[in-house]
This record gives C-alpha cells, structure tokens and sequence, in this order.
C-alpha cells in the first residue's frame, strides 16, 4: 500500500534494478570500470566490499521518525520507524520557556501542532519574530513551559500525507525518546541509534535557552558519551558542534549541509535566507556559503571537529530541467508546471569520495516516497533513487519512509551478491 504503481514497479523487479544498476554502473564510473566489474566477479568475497567508508551496509535513518507516515517527531512515528527496521531515528531538539529540550523541527509550533485552534494560548501569537533571519509568524516554543506544550496535539506538516492521527499524539521530550530508545533496543536485541540534532543553537542560545550542555548531561546519564555510543550528533551550525567537542563529547558528529533550491534551468544549487549559510556563520559575519563546506579545503575543516557529514541530495547528483528553444524551462510531463517531476538526474559529483578520502561518512537527506518529490529519471519508483545513491557508496540515507528505504537496501545487497 506504500507504493505508487508506475513503470518500474509494475514492471518485474529484477528487470528494473538490472537495469538501474547499469545505470549507476555506466553513470557513475564509466565502461571501462564495468568491464572490469564484470571480470571480477568471480573474485573473492572480501572484494566484494560496499563503497561504505567502513565497508557495511548503508544505514536506514528514520528522518523524523516514520514521518511519511504518521506526524512527525512523536513517539509514535519513532517507534514504527523502528518497526520498519530503521536502524537510527532522527529527532531535532528545541528547547522549551522552562528548558527542556523536546522534539520539534522549527520552534514556530503553529505548522507541527494544533495550537492555533487552542483559545487559552491565543495570545501567546507573536508576529513577525525573528528565527535566524527570517521573520515568521506564529506560537514559540520558548513561550511554553513543558507543561503547556504537553496539552498540544501534534499534526503531520505535509496537507498531501494522511491527515486522519492529527491531535492524537503528543510533543516528544529529548528524554522520552531516549527511553524509547533504550527500551526498544533491550526488547529487539539490536541496537537502535540515536542521531540528535540542535536545532537553531544560536538562537537558542540567543534567548538564554542554550541546547548544547543540556544534549551532553543527557548523553552523560545515559552512557552514551563515547565514540562507540549509538549517537550520531548533527547540526548546522559549526559552532555548536564545536562547543559541545570542546565540552567533552565525545560521541559521533555530522556536519550537515544545506541550499535554498535548485535552478533547474542551470541545475545548480541556489542559496537564499536561512538556507544560503549556517546562522552562526551569518552572525558572526562569515560570508561563506553552504557550497563552501564541499570543497576540498571545506570539508578538510569539517575534519577537525566532525566524523561525518550530512548533505541534500542534489550536492550528490545534481538535477536538472529540460530547456525549450526560447530559452525556458520545459513542462515535460505537460501537467502544467515545471517542477522536480520535470527535472532528470545529472552525472553525480565526486563528493563521496572526496569525503570519504578524508575519512568523513556521508550521510544524504531526504529520501520521500511521493512521485511529486522524485525527479522523472527514477520513473516514480523511490526505490530507484536509493539505489542510485547505494551504488555511489552514501553511508546512510535519511528517509521519511523507512520501509522502503529497507527495502530499497535488500534489493540492492542482494543483487550485488551480498
Ligand atoms: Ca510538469
């Protein structure tokens, strides 16, 4: 019930990924490294290797939980992540008016909850506020004790995904889900990851509401502040994981990296506010753009204070519109706009393994399901895109649709022989 029937996946399945296989193959390296490919296969298992930095399996990231699903950031869209079989759950962490960290992509509620239906906080509405740069309208969680934002109901942020559990779940706190977490892990007999992110740090810090000491005493009193630990820190601003290295965590960070849009007519990435520089970059008056973190001297300064680096997609295969004679963009599906359903796929860049030559993993965002989110060379199937992105070597795949993105690797070991 996933999935949208298309070309692909009403064809046979071994059909389309032989053929998207040779795809990637011919896309990515060329002929002559098929060729070789092919003479190799009779070698031996140790050659079969995954492009991994580590050589394992690409990890199935729960982006937000099943988010596809169910409204984002709950306990419940975590726990079917896990059911799924993702092996990390992704939770973005705002603080609360009373300092506890809870789970919420932007500290504007009125997009993920029901506030705006709520009388007795009516008045709390601020317009125009100020959230890195941007000015935004809405109900703050800096407004709200924990308390408070306990009698909200959660609502799925997308109006085109199942609308039927809006109100029925709660606000997730940091330590909830780290319960979960735990709980889960102990029950399955497999480790589930954590993969925390601070969200807006330098705003929050802005308003005396600091993410960073109270992420660390968290990983602190639950054992998890090594290397080994099943934590994958990330932000996108460099200062805030800086500060929390230099305070002594020591478990994995991720670098994550941003851009605005993409130019279809150019198929470059383009860069606007909030989404041109990390924030703490732009307050501190550091003009350089996300771009600048994937070149060679970009990503050797990331290697100073994080493990990893997380990337939109397009950093890694760019896309692209079909141009007309006029010099506009073309509506090739003719369904009376241009958008990504119009785009194709470009040759991929090398930044995987320029990431990988300096010993950082790569992890992409963000994997949908949606036809409308796929650009047309994978032909409506997502399964086609993880694909494409397995055989480039990514290290792990945040997905807002965990089961396929596990199915999506099953097919992908199991035709490669592993
Ligand atoms: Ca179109």
């Amino acid at each position: 019930m996933h999935y949208r029937l298309n070309v692909c996946s009403a064809t046979p399945v071994l059909v389309c990924v032989l053929a998207l296989t040779l795809i990637t193959a011919f896309s990515t390296v060329g002929l002559t490294s098929v060729l070789a490919m092919t003479g190799a296969a009779a070698a031996s298992r140790e050659d079969k290797a995954l492009p991994t930095l580590d050589g394992k399996p690409p990890l199935v990231i729960g982006h937000r939980g099943a988010s596809g699903y169910l409204p984002e950031h709950t306990l419940e869209a975590y726990q079917l992540a896990i059911d799924q079989g993702a092996e990390v759950i992704e939770p973005d962490f705002i603080s609360t008016r009373d300092g506890v960290l809870i789970a919420r992509h932007d500290p504007n509620l009125a997009t993920s909850t029901n506030v705006a239906s709520r009388r007795e906080f009516a008045d709390r509405k601020r317009v125009d506020w100020p959230v890195d740069g941007e000015k935004q309208t809405g109900w703050f969680a800096h407004d709200f004790t924990l308390a408070e934002i306990k009698k909200l109901g959660t609502v799925i942020t997308d109006p085109e995904r199942p609308q039927e559990y809006n109100g029925e779940f709660k606000v997730a706190t940091m330590q909830e889900i780290f319960d979960l977490v735990k709980t889960q892990s102990a029950k399955l007999g497999r480790t589930v990851i954590i993969y925390p992110e601070t969200k807006n740090p330098t705003y929050h810090r802005d308003l005396g509401l600091p993410l960073e000491d109270k992420l660390i005493a968290a990983l602190n009193a639950a054992g998890w502040n090594s290397r080994s630990a099943p934590v994958f820190v990330q932000s996108f601003e460099p200062s805030s994981l800086k500060e929390m290295r230099s305070k002594g965590l020591k478990t994995r960070m991720v670098q994550l990296i941003d851009g605005d849009d993409i130019d279809l007519k150019t198929g470059k990435i383009t860069y606007a506010i909030p989404f041109d520089r990390p924030y703490d970059w732009c307050k501190s008056g550091d003009d350089r753009l996300f771009a600048d973190m994937v070149t060679p001297s970009g990503l050797a300064e990331i290697g100073t204070y994080a493990d990893g680096i997380g990337v939109w997609k397009p950093y890694i295969v760019p896309l692209k519109g079909r141009m007309g004679r006029a010099g506009q963009l073309v509506d090739v599906n003719g369904d009376g706009k241009v958008d990504l359903r119009d785009a194709t796929t470009k040759p991929p860049t090398a930044l995987v393994a320029e990431a990988h030559k300096r010993g950082l993993f790569v992890h992409v965002f963000t994997f949908r399901n949606e036809e409308r989110r796929l650009a047309s060379s994978y032909m409506g199937d997502p399964q086609a895109e993880y694909l494409q992105f397995f055989g480039l070597g990514v290290d792990g795949v945040f997905s807002e649709f965990p089961d396929t993105a596990v199915m999506a690797r099953e097919i992908y070991l199991r035709e490669g022989g592993r």
